[in-house]
């Protein structure tokens, strides 16, 4: 087993997330037209305590198919940014009703719901603009809007919400069924994310066919691990650590991994689906060791 604990992948993780923590601090220096409200907004549910996974997907797959973290860190900026808007709406009274994120009060319990609606429009929007700006050449500035749009639109990320939302997760004969109605959520509302990230760091370096399918193979199977254990946390996590409000499944009745496997079987298989995803990275050889290290991490993490 890879040992995620080993000084050098840690230190390389906390190195990363410094770098991304400076890339998105550059680029939250909005000009005179925004609002200081707004602007307010924007940075504190941008640049709050989150673990950045994805953008660090996204560099650690640049440099496992011989890209540079130079080149991916506007792509790492852009998905953070999605990520940060999909957080803020999906905590409003109409969607999660939270009120507490990342360690902090919701964006809407803080600045109001009009201006985290506006936040999160904003959020969404800057990531495009960074994209567009500043990955060259143009065709691929192109390709990486139209991957990360269609990541974050009605077929994956948001309409995964929407039959979230309605409760959609609840049909499907048998446990079979439901196990399939909730994947095939989860895949659009977390996994598309996760899966994009490490396209955007693999289309950002040149990648091949050969490692782009293997980076894709390693993304279904890690969000899918991710997820699972956003479950588990949910049912013994603690709030202080996880910064978020935890076991609001159950109290909402809504059908989760643990709830239809138990927290057993439910480990058993994020665990499997690491071990999957590791081997899926075998054609990238050597330079995607921590991408594996990364994985391992998602199943241990407490937030
Ligand atoms: C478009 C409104 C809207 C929502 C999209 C992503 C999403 C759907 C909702 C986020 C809420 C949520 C709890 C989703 C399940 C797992 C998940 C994405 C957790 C949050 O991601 P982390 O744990 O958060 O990576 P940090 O704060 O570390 O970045």
């Amino acid at each position: 087993m890879i040992n995620t604990q080993s000084p050098s992948f840690s230190q390389c993780a906390g190195e990363l997330r410094e770098q991304i923590d400076a890339a998105l601090q550059a680029r939250s220096q909005l000009a005179r037209g925004c609002p200081a409200e707004l602007r307010e907004a924007i940075l504190y549910s941008l640049l709050a305590r989150g673990k950045r996974l994805r953008p660090m997907l996204v560099l650690l797959a640049a440099e496992a198919c011989g890209g540079s973290i130079r080149a991916a860190t506007p792509a790492a900026c852009a998905v953070e940014m999605v990520h940060a808007y999909s957080l803020v709406h999906d905590d409003l009274p109409a969607i999660d009703d939270d009120d507490l994120r990342r360690g902090q009060p919701t964006c809407h319990k803080t600045f109001g719901e009009a201006t985290a609606i506006l936040a999160g429009d904003a959020l969404l929007t800057m990531a495009f603009e960074v994209l567009a700006k500043e990955i060259e050449p143009p065709e691929l500035a192109a390709a990486c809007c139209a991957a990360l749009a269609e990541a974050a639109g009605p077929c994956n990320m948001v309409g995964g919400q929407a039959d979230d939302v309605a409760g959609q997760n609840f049909v499907g004969p048998g446990t079979d069924g439901r196990i399939g109605a909730l994947e095939s959520i989860h895949r659009r509302k977390t996994g598309a994310m996760i899966e994009v990230s490490l396209k955007l760091g693999a289309l950002v370096a040149g990648a091949g066919a050969e490692q782009l399918t293997a980076l894709a193979r390693y993304g279904r199977r890690l969000g899918l691990a991710f997820q699972i254990t956003d479950d588990l946390l949910d049912v013994h996590g603690d709030e202080q650590s996880a910064g978020k409000r935890v076991g609001k499944d159950a109290r909402q009745g809504r059908l989760t991994f643990p709830g239809l496997l138990g927290l057993e079987e439910s480990s058993a298989r994020a665990e499997q689906l690491v071990t999957e995803a590791c081997e899926a990275l075998a054609p990238l050889g050597g330079r995607a060791e921590d991408l594996k290290s990364l994985a391992r991490q998602v199943l241990e993490r407490n937030r």
